[in-house]
């Protein structure tokens, strides 16, 4: 049985690959509503002087208001709290706040009772709330603006959702994660408590959003909204960020049976000439290798058509590779990746994926800054889904992307953490509707420490879980790969703990974390690692005994909480 694979472990299985030169079109004729009445750069999206508006955003927290399973705290009146959830009420927001042997979080102005499945993080609940996506000259917010105009031409309706807890169910089961995903761990997942999780993903609104279309007889939305994940420490990786999602469907639009053949080829033929109406790859050069629509690893879905399944997924190709062109071109005319930079074909490739939610899937990387970074992933929508949305007799596509990744790629932006950053250097660079090559205001020097530990032989660390002996990666959270480095001790402990406590630590001020060494003791069997710590700030100059101050509290902390023994 096929489990759980992204890329780059399809990507081993993978046979057929195409490669396309998409050479240069007509300039897309999008519609845009970047510019703003202040004055725009020479490079900024009024390249193409159309504007329009948006279609109007709407906050799906409302649009779900009516979901059964909202927690009963979080949906509730007052006069249902209990005392304690009342004056956890009146607590800083996103907080943890104990009281008498009880734990409880306010997040966005909710409350939540904290069990033994809790592992918040105190770096992490700061976090929330800061809607970055929605602060106009936030390079995040440009982003997001810029996305939803290149998709405005086809009227897709706009959704943003502010609280990110979601209950398992909203965010795994509604979407069909098997019971052991490992997306599902608390080694992957933020736990509020044994319900509810901060969010790994936009498409825990699917769902609501498919359900949303189908009340407003609309077929066509983006949702953007923060997202957390215990993840590696690098520099196109944060535990939290921002994710858009899209998706199109289509309906039949008749129930009589005896006319089902014949709405079967009319929405075929729509999907066909909807396909010609996507703009060409404008500005630059794409080099594009294209994966197979389907195959037996990538199944079109049992009650799909071949054909369609195949139209459909050439759509949502069609379509991603025009957004990711307009992005390259837009960060051309800023001057981002050189003066020639418009010159210079961009490399961007399909992987087969797997979601449990898409089949086929797929996701798309480009190759960035001297390797290949994952843009986005997607598929055609799977069936049951749609259909209990009410939208049975629709198929359609959707995809996930992560904002950052974009947006590092627009403004030239090196390092996830930036986009965080309060300092007046960074933020007073960006204007709402203006794409602008970012000037780092300085480079500070790294100083990199090691720590290396023995691994316990017993489990110590957070996951629910079993021991994953699969040795692949899951979609949308969860990766199996690092479960442990270890396949003798594999449920010893899970490197995503040791991410954890030197995020708790170091904040932002750690650049990246990676295991250097991997050592069997030939006699005892016993394993050691060595990882190796960036601390770097964004802002100044780290002093030595800061960063050795960091380091001791560091390896304190793994030596407490996951009982290693330091070598
Ligand atoms: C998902 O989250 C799916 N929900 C996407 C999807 C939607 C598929 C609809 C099909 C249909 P994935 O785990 O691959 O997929 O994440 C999507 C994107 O988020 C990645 O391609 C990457 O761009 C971004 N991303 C993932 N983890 C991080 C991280 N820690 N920091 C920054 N960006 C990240
Ligand atoms: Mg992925």
């Amino acid at each position: 049985m096929r489990l759980l694979g992204t890329g780059a472990f399809v990507r081993a299985a993978r046979s057929a690959r195409l490669t396309v030169l998409r050479p240069a079109l007509s300039a897309p004729s999008v519609t845009l509503t970047l510019g703003t009445s202040r004055q725009q750069s020479s490079h900024a999206v009024a390249s193409n002087p159309v504007r329009s508006t948006f279609p109007q955003q709407s906050n799906l927290d409302d649009a779900e208001k009516s979901d059964i399973d909202e927690p009963r705290a979080a949906g509730g009146t007052s006069d249902r709290l209990s005392d304690f959830e009342r004056r956890l009420l009146n607590q800083e927001n996103n907080s943890v706040w104990r009281d008498a042997g009880l734990a409880g979080a306010k997040i966005s102005g909710k409350t939540y009772m904290l069990d033994a499945t809790s592992n918040l993080s105190p770096s992490i609940l700061p976090l929330v709330g800061r809607r970055l996506y929605n602060i106009p000259n936030h390079p995040l917010c440009i982003t997001r603006k810029l996305i939803e105009s290149v998709f405005s031409r086809w009227n897709f309706v706009n959704h943003t959702a502010e609280n990110p807890v979601v209950t398992t169910q909203k965010n795994f089961d509604s979407l069909g994660f098997p019971a052991d995903h490992p997306g599902r761990s608390r080694t992957d997942t933020y736990y509020v408590n044994s319900d509810h999780v901060l969010r790994t993903h936009t498409s825990a609104h699917q769902v609501a959003a498919f359900e949303h279309m189908q009340k407003t007889n609309s077929r066509k939305y983006t949702i953007c909204a923060d997202v957390y994940r215990r993840d590696s420490i690098d520099k196109s990786h944060f535990p939290v960020f921002h994710q858009m999602e899209g998706a199109w469907c289509w309906t039949v639009g008749d129930k009589n049976p005896r006319k089902r053949f014949e709405m079967f080829h009319k929405r075929k033929d729509m999907i066909k000439n909807s396909l010609k109406e996507i703009p060409g790859l404008g500005g630059r050069l794409v080099r594009v290798e294209d994966a197979v629509h389907h195959h037996k690893s990538n199944p079109v879905q049992l009650e799909h058509d071949e054909e369609v399944t195949s139209l459909l997924s050439e759509h949502l190709k069609r379509h991603l590779e025009a957004l990711v062109d307009r992005v390259f071109t837009e960060a051309a005319a800023a001057g981002v990746g050189g003066e020639n930079a418009a010159d210079k074909p961009i490399q961007i490739r399909w992987v087969e994926a797997y979601f449990p939610f898409t089949s086929p899937s797929f996701e798309l990387e480009v190759f960035w800054q001297g390797e290949w970074m994952e843009l986005l992933g997607c598929g055609i929508v799977s069936q049951p889904i749609l259909n209990k949305s009410g939208l049975h007799k629709a198929v359609g596509w959707a995809w996930g992307l992560g904002v950052e990744r974009l947006a590092m790629m627009l403004f030239g932006i090196p390092d996830i953490r930036l986009f965080w950053s309060e300092d007046e250097r960074f933020l007073s660079q960006f204007q709402e509707g203006k794409i602008t090559k970012y000037v780092p205001f300085s480079k500070f020097p790294a100083c990199y420490k090691d720590v290396a530990f023995w691994i316990p032989s017993s489990p110590s660390a957070a996951s629910p879980l079993e021991a994953r002996d699969v040795g692949v990666a899951a979609a949308a959270g969860g990766d199996a790969t690092k479960a442990s480095p270890t396949e003798t001790q594999p449920a010893a402990f899970h490197e995503n703990d040791i991410m954890e406590i030197v995020r708790d630590i170091g904040g932002t001020l750690i650049e990246d974390v990676r295991l250097v060494d991997e050592f069997v003791h030939p006699k005892t069997g016993r394993k050691s690692l060595c990882y190796r710590i960036n601390y770097r700030s964004l802002e100044r100059t780290l002093t030595n005994e800061e960063v050795n101050d960091l380091h001791r509290q560091v390896t304190e902390k793994l030596t407490s909480d996951l009982h290693v023994e330091l070598r």
